[in-house]
């Protein structure tokens, strides 16, 4: 998300995002009434200078309420603004667009870290708990605050459009001739520049490891140029954090979970421990698996996995080698890319697909706009930020989602996980400008991925995409597929947030960035780099999220999240089988359910939330790890003649 807003869980403030809820963070538009009270285009300089003034005399509840009024109709309007730039600066990327998203961003930001000073001004004031959850929310808008610098805000602001743009723009450009150690895949393009969009098709597809390792190697020769400008943009969001009262970004970024920051992170850490051994599981069969597919030389059949040959570019995710981790006998029930490409639907109706299973729940489908401004393809005459994000522009019904789709099913799923973001950020869209924004951010990121674990066999067949639902012997292979997917996620997930609150605490210094990333990704994935790397290489920046400037611990925490909405959903929609043959299709009941929920916008401790839709207040890892309960006990059957680890 790229938020701008404050609020935006994400990105609310920054502009980089996958949800870009910020403005998703709602950025609701201006209102006949607040023109009527502040003036139809001015900045309310005189009315919040009053406001200012009078919390300054007289710092009471009153004052606080008044306060906060002021700050959300200025902030909405703003928010707008800027979401409006940084669609432009996303979808046209240039010089021009940038310079323009870059100065919103500038304002956004000086007027949300001013606000959140002022906000600071009332914690000794005894206030009630909502006005107190405000002032707090208020406080921790930014994703990366900027210190009360003029300048340093635009500098900020400056560097994050850049490092977004460069990212957005990156290409891998061969300079090899043909017939030479060049890309299979340019043999007959000289001089061919592949766009990131291209070359994770061909990661997910070409089991040529000469091929997949340039590739791997190729795109990261975008990040290098990143790094002093990451550098510098920590140095100034840190300051930014000291002067909102936290010790550093890592403190404030791990404040926004409704407790104490330390636990917060010693709760993830609970977590990961208790997915870690289906996480082992999984690393020792597909390694043995990928070690009889490309023999010793290229997968030792011991110690860390190279990471070129998981099919995704990141390794983050691993379903596109479901073909070489699969037993002979192990046919997935379904091959949703086969099923996608053989309907014949275009991009556009893979959304309509999404969409349709919102309104069977219930959702009111999509406004016109949405179709009218969603970006769904990528345009063939310019540079666009093709990584996919959501977008609510004005905090009511102009939501969107920016896209480059290609007709796969990793590609079906993530429509989904987009569109949860937008039917999430309508159905809250009348909450007070600091509650639009999910319970917390992994509750974001969850939404569209609880969906998505409805896409099964006989949801397929009932929309007429299979013809036949296979048998429960098939079910091993669903899940496996499955796991490729959610299981090889976890340590990602929990890694690259990991790397960046060192980062931000100062544990992890400039001339060790590289090193340190990959000393997680070794210890945590148990994955190698396929080449030497060095402090030359940036390899986080890489990453969409980190020059984006999006927060990652919210995806470990949704597909913690995704089971346990998957399990009470289920429960609410009366299905009594195994959790991974359950689909909510067309469920008023469970649909209810989740409306309800997602209404609540943050409006409360996303305990409540949490509360509201499962019944419980906690994280609750055994829902994952019920769910594939039938993979474990056939991947401990597999292993047991293997020595896992790494
Ligand atoms: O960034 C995303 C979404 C947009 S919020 C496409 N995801 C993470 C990623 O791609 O790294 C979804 C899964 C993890
Ligand atoms: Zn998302």
């Amino acid at each position: 998300m790229k938020k701008l807003a404050l609020v935006i869980a994400a990105a609310t403030f920054t502009l980089a995002g996958c949800d870009r809820e910020t403005p998703e963070a709602g950025a609701p538009a201006p209102t006949a009434d607040n023109k009527a009270v502040y003036g139809a285009d001015t900045t309310n300089a005189g009315t919040v200078a009053r406001a200012q003034d009078a919390s300054a005399d007289q710092l009471d509840a009153e004052a606080a309420k008044a306060f906060l009024d002021n700050a959300q109709d200025r902030l909405a309007k703003m928010a707008e603004e800027a979401s409006h730039a940084s669609w432009l600066a996303s979808t046209y990327i240039n010089v021009d667009s940038q310079y323009t998203e870059a100065l919103a961003m500038e304002r956004y930001t000086a007027l949300a870290v001013e606000l959140a000073q002022e906000a600071a001004k009332f914690d000794q004031v005894e206030l009630d708990a909502e006005t107190r959850r405000m002032l707090t929310m208020l406080k921790q808008g930014l994703v990366f605050p900027a210190p009360n610098d003029p300048e340093l805000t635009a500098e900020l602001a400056q560097i994050g459009s850049k490092m977004q743009g460069m990212y957005g723009a990156g290409k891998y450009c061969p300079d090899q001739k043909p017939g030479s150690e060049k890309p299979v895949a340019s043999d007959d393009k000289q001089n061919k520049c592949y766009t990131l969009t291209e070359m994770g098709q061909m990661m997910a597809s070409s089991r040529d490891p000469k091929l997949l390792r340039e590739l791997w190697v190729g795109w990261r020769k975008v990040s290098p140029p990143m790094k002093p400008l990451y550098e510098r943009q920590v140095e100034i969001g840190n300051a930014g954090a000291k002067e909102l009262g936290y010790d550093n970004l890592s403190a404030m970024w791990r404040s926004k979970y409704d407790m104490p920051a330390d636990e917060f992170s010693a709760d993830m850490d609970n977590q990961w421990n208790k997915v870690k051994p289906l996480y082992e599981a999984l690393h020792c069969h597909v390694r043995a698996k990928l070690n009889e597919h490309y023999g010793d030389d290229v997968v030792p059949a011991t110690g860390k996995i190279p990471a070129h040959l998981l099919g995704n570019m990141w390794a983050q995710e691993w379903g596109n080698i479901y073909d070489v981790v699969k037993d002979e006998d192990m046919q997935a029930p379904y091959d949703l890319t086969q099923l996608v490409v053989d309907s014949g639907m275009s991009e556009k109706d893979m959304v309509k697909v999404g969409e349709k299973f919102f309104t069977s729940l219930g959702f009111k489908p999509l406004p016109e706009t949405f179709w009218e401004r969603s970006q769904f393809v990528q345009p063939r005459d310019r540079d666009v930020v093709c990584h996919a994000s959501a977008w609510n522009l004005d905090g009511q019904d102009d939501i969107r989602i920016k896209m480059c789709i290609n007709k796969t099913g990793e590609d079906l799923v993530t429509i989904h996980h987009e569109l949860g973001h937008n039917f999430y950020q309508r159905i809250y869209k009348d909450q007070p400008f600091l509650y639009k924004e999910g319970a917390n951010d992994g509750f974001h990121e969850a939404v569209g991925d609880t969906i998505a674990l409805s896409i099964t066999p006989k949801y397929l067949k009932e929309i007429g995409l299979m013809d036949e639902v296979p048998g429960e012997e098939k079910d091993i292979g669903y899940l496996m597929q499955q796991a490729l997917d959610k299981i090889a996620f976890l340590p990602f997930g929990l890694l690259v947030d990991k790397w960046r609150w060192q980062v931000f605490n100062g544990e992890v210094q400039p001339g060790d960035y590289n090193k340190a990333w990959w000393k997680l990704r070794e210890e945590y994935q148990g994955i190698q780099a396929p080449v030497a790397r060095s402090e030359a290489n940036f390899d986080p920046g890489a990453k969409y999220h980190i020059p984006g400037n999006t927060p990652y611990a919210r995806y470990f925490l949704a597909r913690i999240q995704q089971f346990q909405f998957h399990r009470a959903l289920c429960e609410a929609a009366g299905e009594t089988g195994p959790l991974h043959r359950c689909s909510i299709f067309k469920n008023k009941a469970a649909g209810e359910k989740l409306r309800k929920m997602l209404a609540m916008g943050a409006s409360k401790p996303w305990p409540d939330a949490m509360e509201a839709l499962t019944g419980q207040r906690e994280l609750d890892a055994s829902a994952i790890v019920d769910y594939f309960e039938p993979l474990m006990e056939y991947l401990q059957e597999q292993n047991k003649d293997r020595e896992c680890g790494w």
